[in-house]
């Protein structure tokens, strides 16, 4: 017997009313169908973890749980992930950490450019947040099964830039709240773009410059329309799987392990991926005619002193509970 949960978007709130009461039975004997929403497209590295993820599950599980992904947002829209997932329309979803920053500044602190920017950095500030992103997200009713960092962020534009002044005036692509203070406190004006609609919002003129990795510049053709991306290596957003947790105890034992155990899999291979994209994304974006500058020096002093004032007010922000964050990152 096969429960298909949720299939088109219009059935949403009237599967999700049934789900749970299904979760029971359903999963002792026959097969859950699990629906999973994500931000980004087939082609990057993250969804492929999850798919990879998707697959262990149901290998682990002898296919009685079937993970089902819908990338690009073609399920949910990434702003409305989260909240799917904590209402139950979807069992389990993708979501970019930082998007959740206006909820608690916890889940920013991995966006405070220049705060983390190496691999090794960003595990330890991850290991140091993630006590309190687990209890921010169990107030929800959320689990956090695995998160996996981008490759470090740079500047995309249509100019060589040596200097924060030469970003005065253009319209920068923002995807979190701390892209758009970026772009602000750099002069420019800003836009909120899904990774997704980057081609177009260049190629419509909406936003003639953008900060983000190697690997969505090049999921998304960047050489189609900027000349130049500057490695900047600011700092390593992340994202995370997140699980509805009425849903998870909904499961067997056995499938229960099978989710942790993938999850526990899914999180390494991610940030060994990430490692790797970053060098052969980059290589693509060159073999594509794109200049990889390394950044002036004047260009780092400019970023270092909007990083610090961003900084300042992350900790402002985030209080007592940001400074226990940072005191473990630190120690
Ligand atoms: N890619 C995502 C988030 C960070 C990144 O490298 C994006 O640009 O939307």
């Amino acid at each position: 017997m096969l429960h298909s949960r949720i299939l088109t978007k219009a059935g949403v709130q009237l599967a999700a009313a049934a789900a749970f009461s299904l979760a029971g039975y359903a999963s002792a004997s026959a097969e859950t169908k699990w629906d999973m929403p994500t931000p980004y497209g087939d082609g990057n590295f993250h969804t492929q973890n999850i798919a990879a993820f998707a697959d262990e599950v149901k290998d682990k599980t002898g296919g009685s749980l079937v993970i089902q992904i819908h990338s690009a947002g073609s399920l949910f829209k990434h702003p409305e992930i989260k909240n799917a997932v904590r209402k139950g329309l979807a069992p389990i979803g993708e979501v970019l950490v930082s998007r959740l920053s206006n909820e608690d500044p916890v889940f920013g602190v991995d966006s405070v450019p220049f705060l983390a920017p190496s691999y090794d950095q960003a595990w330890k500030l991850y290991q140091a947040a993630k006590p309190a992103m687990e209890e921010k997200l169990g107030e929800q009713g959320l689990q956090l099964l695995f998160s996996v960092p981008w490759p470090p962020q740079g500047i995309y534009a249509q100019k060589e830039v040596t200097k924060v002044d030469d970003l005065d005036g253009l319209k920068i692509r923002a995807y979190n709240a701390a892209t758009e203070r970026l772009a602000i406190l750099a002069g420019g004006v800003t836009a909120q773009i899904e990774a997704p609609d980057i081609p177009t919002a260049f190629s419509t003129g909406r936003v003639d410059a953008m900060i983000t990795s190697p690997s969505t510049g090049a999921n998304s053709k960047a050489w189609d329309f900027v000349s130049h991306y500057h490695d900047t290596q600011a700092w390593l957003p992340k994202n995370m799987v997140i699980i509805n947790k009425q849903a998870f105890d909904g499961l067997t034992d056995a499938e229960k392990a099978a989710v942790l155990e993938a999850a526990e899999v899914a999180e390494k291979r991610g940030w060994e991926a990430s490692k790797v994209e970053t060098k052969t994304k980059t290589d693509i974006l060159v073999e594509n005619g794109i200049t990889v500058v390394k950044p002036s020096e004047q260009l780092i002093q400019d970023l270092a002193a909007i990083g610090e004032t961003m900084a300042a007010e992350w900790q402002e922000s985030a209080g007592e509970s940001g400074a226990t964050v940072l005191d473990a990152y630190k120690n």
